[in-house]
């Protein structure tokens, strides 16, 4: 064991981020980078001594390397024992769910989820606590703590493990275990889900196209769908990780999933189409010539759910993050369940499912997940939708349409400026948080602003508090717009403005997106001067 005198603390200016740290590959790759946030976690959580962790990523450029370093920090600092993915590769739920399962002590994910990965890319490190689930703020903010004023790391003097093959060996006097990155996910979808009726509806001539975007879901869908459930082969497409994910990014929608994308708008749709991201945390649900947006397939989730056994009990309330359209309040309201509105961040929803308060929660990113895990989970998404199709044996566009008529329709959609200046995005929150208290009863060609706030949370289970959360304008009539910067981007600053507007059940329930959501898109670009980002659109509508 060598301990290595280490000064640099490079990375304090992103902790805590939405998701763990975030930093170019190149950036992860300079000596004792990586090394020093490893040793940071450990220092923050009490030190490493005697405990088990699972350790798994994405399958991105730097994840074996990672790996390795992570291994021989975790034996030099005295850990047990340490669970891994099969080749390094884990999804983000599948660690989630080891780390519950094996009672580890905690986890460190590799990835940097939806942004792209190579060299000259992005790459990212995530810790999990013993609940599965994403270190609170509180935890963030002492590996923080820690990183600045870290003076050494801990390394093994080791050779390289064999990650290649599943079984047991040690490391240092650690005990390393490699697993089947999919068996241990697989069983518990399996009890999650009616399998048999899933499989009936295969059988039965549904098809469907699964989208896993080079990235870590290709095994789990291929075993899952194909395997298990009996999906034609062929219905997981882009399904072997590569460490670029063919060059593309990641991430789960229209405008990036586009392969998926111009299949369900053609003539030779399948019935069903789904996609997810490069760690397998989010989802993108597709009909026949009909994109789900994130928000509502949440509320239709929530709507549904008692029909997979799982929840036949029904469901003891839901959490949305801000941003979310507010189409599963409606849902919750009609079963009588509590809704939550939490920050943009899975780690927030962590004390709500602990303390058993809700049992769904999601965001607008095309998050979703359940009380199963601590993560959102891309592929228990696909399957509850799968279980609800078997079930109700309508198609996806007449569940919709239903949905619709029975809570209203919420239009929505993000609109990113990517890459901004920081001092230009900064400045446009600056300004927009000084005007909050004076736009109420102005208007804005036919919107008039209702309300208008920052969002702080405090967390209902241990009264942690969250602040400067997202700038919301609230207009007569029920639309509304939330601008708030980005936490997992890695160049400038990403400023998102989320747009939703409500229709009644009796309205007009079919219109495109953009026009339903074009009088809020002109307000806010208006009230929050979004002329001075100095692009002429968004670059990402999603
Ligand atoms: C984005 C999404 C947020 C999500 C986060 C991590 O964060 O908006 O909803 O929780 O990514 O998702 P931001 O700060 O860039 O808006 V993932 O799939 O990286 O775990
Ligand atoms: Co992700």
């Amino acid at each position: 064991m060598a301990s290595t005198e280490t000064s640099t603390t490079p990375f304090d200016d992103q902790i805590p981020g939405t998701s763990g740290l975030r930093k170019k590959t190149r950036v992860f790759m300079q000596p004792g980078y990586l090394e020093n946030f490893v040793q940071a976690i450990f220092d923050a959580i009490g030190g490493a001594q005697g405990k088990h962790f699972v350790v798994g990523g994405d399958g991105r450029f730097f994840n074996a390397e990672a790996i390795q370093t992570i291994l021989k920090i975790a034996a030099a600092n005295g850990a047990a024992q340490v669970t891994v993915g099969q080749g390094g590769l884990l999804s983000t739920p599948a660690a989630s769910h080891l780390i519950r399962k094996l009672g580890a002590d905690g986890g460190l994910i590799l990835s940097a989820s939806h942004n792209p990965g190579g060299i000259d890319a992005d790459f990212g490190l995530k810790y999990n606590i013993d609940n599965g689930g994403p270190a609170p703020e509180a935890i963030t903010r002492k590996i923080s703590d820690s990183a600045a004023s870290l003076t050494r790391y801990h390394i093994a003097e080791a050779k390289d493990a064999d990650l290649a093959q599943i079984g047991t060996s040690e490391i240092a006097g650690m005990l390393l275990t490699v697993v089947d990155p999919v068996d241990d996910y697989a069983a518990l979808m399996a009890e999650l889900f009616d399998f048999d009726k899933i499989r009936a509806l295969f059988a039965g001539g549904f098809s469907m196209r699964f989208d896993a975007m080079h990235a870590v879901t290709g095994p789990y869908a291929r075993r899952i769908l194909e395997e298990e459930l009996g999906a034609a082969s062929g219905t997981v497409i882009n399904a072997t990780p590569s460490p670029d994910f063919g060059g593309g990014h990641p991430d789960p929608n229209p405008v990036w999933a586009h392969e998926l994308m111009s299949e369900m708008m053609s003539d030779r749709a399948p019935d069903f189409g789904a996609a997810s991201d490069g760690d397998g945390d989010r989802n993108m649900i597709v009909g026949p010539g009909l994109f789900v947006s994130p928000s509502d397939s949440l509320a239709v989730l929530a709507a549904n759910a008692h029909l997979a056994p799982a929840y036949t009990a029904g469901i003891a309330g839901v959490a949305r993050s801000m941003p979310t359209s507010a189409a599963v309040d409606r849902v919750a309201e009609k079963l009588g369940v509590a809704p939550y509105e939490t920050p943009t961040g899975w780690k927030f929803f962590g004390n709500l499912l602990d303390a058993g308060r809700v049992t769904l929660c999601g965001e607008e990113s095309a998050g979703t997940g359940s009380d199963h895990v601590r993560e959102k989970d891309g592929l228990w998404a696909v399957l509850l939708w799968l279980n609800i199709l078997a079930e109700r044996g309508e198609s996806l566009p007449a569940i919709m349409q239903d949905h619709w008529q029975t809570f209203g329709r919420d239009y929505y959609a993000r609109h990113d400026y990517e890459a901004l200046p920081k001092p230009v995005a900064e400045e446009v929150m600056s300004q927009l948080r000084a005007r909050l208290g004076d736009l109420p009863g102005e208007s804005f060609g036919a919107l008039t602003v209702s309300a208008a706030d920052e969002f702080s949370y405090v967390d209902p289970v241990d009264q942690s508090e969250s602040h400067a959360q997202g700038l919301r304008v609230y207009f007569e009539g029920g639309a509304r717009a939330v601008l708030r910067l980005s936490g997992t981007g890695t160049e400038g600053a990403t400023l998102r403005v989320y747009l939703q507007s409500y229709t009644p059940g009796d309205g007009a329930l079919n219109l495109d997106t953009s026009v339903a959501l074009a009088p809020v898109a002109a307000a806010i670009h208006a009230i929050a001067g979004l002329a001075r980002t100095g692009r002429d659109a968004p670059d990402v509508i999603t």
